[in-house]
């Protein structure tokens, strides 16, 4: 005989274990698009706390409609490796565009990125960030029913050694950021510089490069990296997203070894 209130016991019980878990973190990344949950596969792979909050029911970011929802995504020659690591079939189409399936690629990236060791909450916004001594150092999250309804509702803190914002476009945490302490980012103006037109061959550069701490503790990464610092957008290629994620692993990933 199947009990009901076992069945809600479990899903409480165990789900309160892992928000208890996750309250301290070695990395949150907020958004979990390619570039976040890529981020978040590097940093387990490296034994690393990685806790990944989404807003959305379901993660994936804007992977899963490809171009003008043709589920089709192309990868350049650069990130292949990137697909490699993963497993996800991509065939060349010319020399050095390789073309993947966008609802393959982004569920093995979730999947393996979840297998890795990764936590990722789901149903979760970010609406704050921590800050001690003028760095970040955790975010403030709220359940996405609650920010929907603008319910008054205080939400929780989440403390974090470092955070990634790879909420894409919207740049969310950056954005959150400068409106609370002001024009203090290490942009050349320490505002937010505003994503530029479609160029994809320089976007897909600068993205790479724009990948970088922004504020002490708080680094860019994705879409949002070209957001904050002024770079153009590249369309449904994806090879940056992920590029972009695999660099701020590896930065971070430098950066809790020193342990500062
Ligand atoms: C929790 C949040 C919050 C919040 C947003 O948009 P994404 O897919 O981001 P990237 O940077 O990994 O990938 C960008 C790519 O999808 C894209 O849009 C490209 C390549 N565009 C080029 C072009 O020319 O248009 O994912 C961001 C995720 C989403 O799932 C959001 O729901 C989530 O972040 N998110 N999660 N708290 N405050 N804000």
């Amino acid at each position: 005989m199947i009990d009901d209130i076992l069945i809600s016991r479990a899903i409480i019980e165990e789900f309160s274990k892992d928000l208890l878990t996750y309250l301290d973190t070695d990395v949150a990344i907020a958004g979990a698009g390619p570039s976040g949950i890529c981020a978040g596969y590097y940093l387990s792979k490296q034994g690393r706390k990685v806790l990944i909050l989404e807003r959305k029911l379901s993660v994936g970011g804007g992977m899963w409609g490809g171009g003008m929802m043709f589920n089709k995504i192309v990868v350049q020659k650069e990130a292949r490796f990137i697909l490699e690591e993963f497993g996800i079939v991509s065939r060349r189409y010319r020399q050095g565009y390789y073309v993947a399936d966008a609802i393959e690629a982004i569920s093995t990236l979730c999947s393996k990125t979840v297998k890795a060791g990764a936590k990722i909450f789901n149903l979760i916004s970010v609406e704050d960030v921590r800050i001690e001594r003028e760095r970040v150092n955790g975010l403030v999250v709220n359940w996405s029913a609650v920010e929907m309804s603008a319910l008054h509702i205080d939400p929780l803190t989440l403390s974090a050694k470092f955070v990634v914002d790879a909420t894409g476009h919207s740049a969310e945490v950056v954005r959150i950021l400068v409106k609370k302490v002001g024009k203090n980012l290490f942009t050349p103006t320490g505002d937010i510089l505003g994503e530029k037109p479609m160029w994809a061959d320089k976007g897909e550069v600068d993205v790479v490069k724009n990948t970088r701490e922004v504020y002490p503790n708080l680094y860019v990464a994705g879409m949002c990296a070209n957001a904050v610092f002024g770079a153009p957008r590249m369309g449904p290629i994806f090879g940056g997203m992920l590029l972009s994620g695999y660099k701020v692993a590896e930065e971070i990933e430098k950066r809790l070894k020193k342990g500062k």
